[in-house]
């Protein structure tokens, strides 16, 4: 039992905050549209922290490759906490819903306590939204997976799917020590990393860089081990329009 409820504390460390829907959508008597989400992890290699899940008209950035990383997808990448990013995305008028299914996602194929490797949930967005997505790759300094403003289906079950790409936000130097990697690593990780649970020192290995393309995980310069490298797309985003007229 012990080890249940220290599993469930790491996991509830990734997120400090849950955040409501920004709902000031349909204020100008627009309807709103029921979209049903799933993220499903196609990786072997990293768990996947809790996502950020965000409608927006299409001149809304959650993050941008080749941009610097805002506060929230710093926090996102570092700690795995969507909490900051959903409430930036909340402060703007241009965001209908920012939500996070508040679980993170196992490994592929595999179940650790009550989480799984999918999670499906329903969004709100107005007519020509875009989603756009963003979740840490768990065992990595400051790596996530992401989607950048998918327009949304027009059609009920019309179905969308989509390969989330792999991205560094430039935050943190890649150590792969793991007194630099948060400690659910090694509990939803492929293998248990020596010298946790320690912590996760995000500022002794502060970057100023871009969001770029991830380079993948080296295996030999740190903790993390050729185990914790992915091959190809780590995750996959499947969205449907399930009501086209909802309050
Ligand atoms: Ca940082
Ligand atoms: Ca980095
Ligand atoms: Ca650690
Ligand atoms: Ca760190």
């Amino acid at each position: 039992m012990r080890k249940r409820i220290g599993l469930l504390a790491i996991v509830a460390a990734l997120v400090t905050a849950v955040v409501a829907p920004a709902a000031s959508a349909g204020s100008n008597g627009e309807e709103l549209r029921t979209y049903e989400v799933t993220i499903q992890n196609l990786s072997s290699a990293q768990p996947l922290a809790p996502a950020a899940i965000v409608t927006h008209r299409t001149q809304y950035k959650l993050w941008e490759n080749g941009a610097y990383a805002s506060a929230g997808i710093e926090a996102i990448a570092e700690t795995g906490d969507p909490g900051t990013a959903l409430g930036e995305a909340a402060d703007s008028n241009l965001v209908t819903a920012a939500i996070t299914p508040g679980v993170p996602l196992t490994r592929y194929s595999t179940t650790v306590d009550v989480f799984t490797d999918s999670v499906t949930v329903e969004i709100h967005a107005r007519p020509g939204d875009r989603l756009s997505i963003a979740a840490m790759l768990i065992c990595t300094n400051d790596g996530f997976v992401g989607l950048q403003s998918l327009l949304l289906p027009r059609f009920e079950d019309q179905v969308k799917t989509r390969y989330l790409g792999n991205y560094d936000s430039g935050t943190e130097l890649n150590t792969e020590a793991s007194t630099d990697i948060v400690d659910a690593c090694s509990a939803l990780g492929p293998v248990v990393l020596d010298g946790d649970e320690n912590g996760n020192d995000d500022e002794g290995v502060d970057s100023d860089g871009l969001i770029t393309a991830h380079p993948g995980i080296d295996g030999t310069i740190g903790d993390l081990l050729p185990d914790h490298n992915w091959d190809g797309a780590v995750a996959m985003v499947t969205v449907r329009l399930v009501d086209s007229a909802s309050e």
